[in-house]
């Protein structure tokens, strides 16, 4: 039994170039002399991908053309040279993805890429790639292509790949297979063959010589020296988001059941960080909370919501239909929350600055002079620490002004703003 592949039953038509691949990857893995548990293959759509059920290492299927970007994650996940990280593509998934290859080349992902180039697409009936060899007979073009297709090895040697190959994929060419695998970095070996069931059908009597020499396909190898693979260490030095983010529980709350706030004010005037700043102090008190912002794609003008939710269970779903509490702090905020107001049962509160007209709602109205106290641009946080010391109390105000003094807002906004008599 071969340890890496069974050749034995391989998927393909008889004479397709793909089995000839597979087999000479068999034999340079077995000469490598690797732990087939060591390999991962990466394959995409394509005939080349149903392959992966005869491979005893690895594998992972992805979206056509995709593989390069796959494996880039495996490579950078794995950061273990001892473990090799093979792609199979067509010429078709290395046009479709072509981007995928180019990154991957650029940034050398510790990977070796082969282009099983049958020159069309083999599974959906033989169209045309962006590979096709100029006057290739194809689906898509019955009297042969127009011009030749691109120099898929000059492009990646372009993008500064280590190792970029092409060779007509005749025979054994394991040593070369071999080769590519046993580069450290990023290599890419494009092996010309022919799809027997589309090729060899729509352009019969033609041999394969005869589109090479027509397009001026030639075998060739470009390197690049001295380059470093890629590596995560910025990363790995990094704190993982979770550690980053996570907040300590440090103030108890006996607030039970959920509230849906919607603060809405102006762009610029701290309204996002003041829906934060409320959720965090929620969460540093035991609860659970989520916020959301919306705003116009012009940040600088117009409305500025912060939706927030606070619950002693968990929250599922984030969004808020009808608020609980609606904090108006400004013209534009009560512009863009106005229809959620006016959905508003009698349950529901409504804080507004008295600045503004009060619209119609059922909702119990409070009217405060935010904006007059403390200026336009804390009106937010103050309206919202107002709500939790005047109207409901959710968590300690402790937890609020322990959450100001630790944002970055600290020093810029005064305590005071979350003061009252
Ligand atoms: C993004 C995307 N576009 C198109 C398809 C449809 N599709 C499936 S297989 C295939 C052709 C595959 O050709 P190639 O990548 O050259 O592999 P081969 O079959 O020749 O081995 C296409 C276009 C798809 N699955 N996904
Ligand atoms: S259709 Fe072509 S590429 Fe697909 S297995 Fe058959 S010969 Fe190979």
């Amino acid at each position: 039994m071969t340890k890496f592949v069974e050749t034995s039953n391989l998927p393909f038509c008889p004479g397709c170039g793909h089995r000839v691949a597979v087999i000479n990857t068999e034999k340079a893995l077995e000469r490598i002399g690797l732990n087939p548990l060591d390999v991962i293959l990466v394959t995409d759509i394509g005939c080349h991908g149903i392959v992966d059920k005869n491979f005893h290492t690895h594998t992972i299927h992805g979206l056509h053309g995709r593989s390069p970007a796959l494996a880039a994650g495996v490579a950078a996940a794995l950061r273990n040279p001892d473990k090799k990280v093979i792609v199979y593509m067509g010429d078709g998934g290395a046009t479709i993805g072509l981007q995928h290859l180019v990154e991957a080349a650029h940034r050398n992902f510790n990977m070796t890429v082969f282009v099983l180039n049958n020159m069309l697409y083999g599974m959906t009936g033989g169209q045309g790639s962006g590979l096709t060899p100029k006057c290739y007979k194809t689906m898509t073009y019955p009297e042969g292509h127009p011009q030749a297709g691109y120099d898929l090895v000059e492009l990646i040697h372009a993008a500064r790949a280590p190792y970029a190959r092409r060779l007509v994929g005749r025979g054994d060419y394991s040593d070369i297979v071999e080769e590519a695998l046993k580069i450290n970095g990023f290599a890419l070996l494009e092996i010309v063959e022919v799809c027997p069931s589309y090729g060899l059908k729509f352009n019969r009597g033609k041999r394969l010589d005869y589109f090479l020499e027509v397009s001026g396909i030639e075998e060739k190898l470009l390197i690049h020296e001295n380059r470093q693979p890629f590596t995560l260490s910025e990363r790995e030095t990094a704190p993982l988001l979770s550690e980053k983010l996570a907040i300590e529980v440090e103030f108890n709350s006996d607030f039970k059941g959920t509230k849906r706030i919607v603060a809405s004010g102006s762009a610029g005037e701290g309204v996002q960080s003041a829906g934060e700043i409320f959720a965090t102090a929620a969460i540093t008190s035991g609860l659970h909370a989520t916020k959301k912002g919306a705003y116009p794609v012009t940040v600088g003008v117009g409305f500025s919501t912060a939706e927030v939710i606070v619950s002693d269970s968990e929250i599922l779903y984030t969004g808020i239909v009808v608020p609980d509490v609606a904090i108006i702090t400004s013209v534009d905020g009560l512009g863009h929350s106005l229809s959620r107001i006016q959905k508003m049962t009698e349950d529901g509160i409504l804080i507004i600055d008295d600045s503004l007209d009060v619209p119609e709602t059922r909702a119990k109205v409070i009217r405060h002079p935010f904006r007059k106290e403390t200026g336009g641009r804390t009106a937010a946080l103050r309206a919202l620490a107002f709500y939790n010391s005047k109207v409901e109390r959710l968590f300690p105000e402790e937890a609020l002004l322990q959450t100001l003094r630790r944002s970055k807002l600290a020093g810029k906004v005064k305590e005071n703003v979350l003061k009252f008599d």
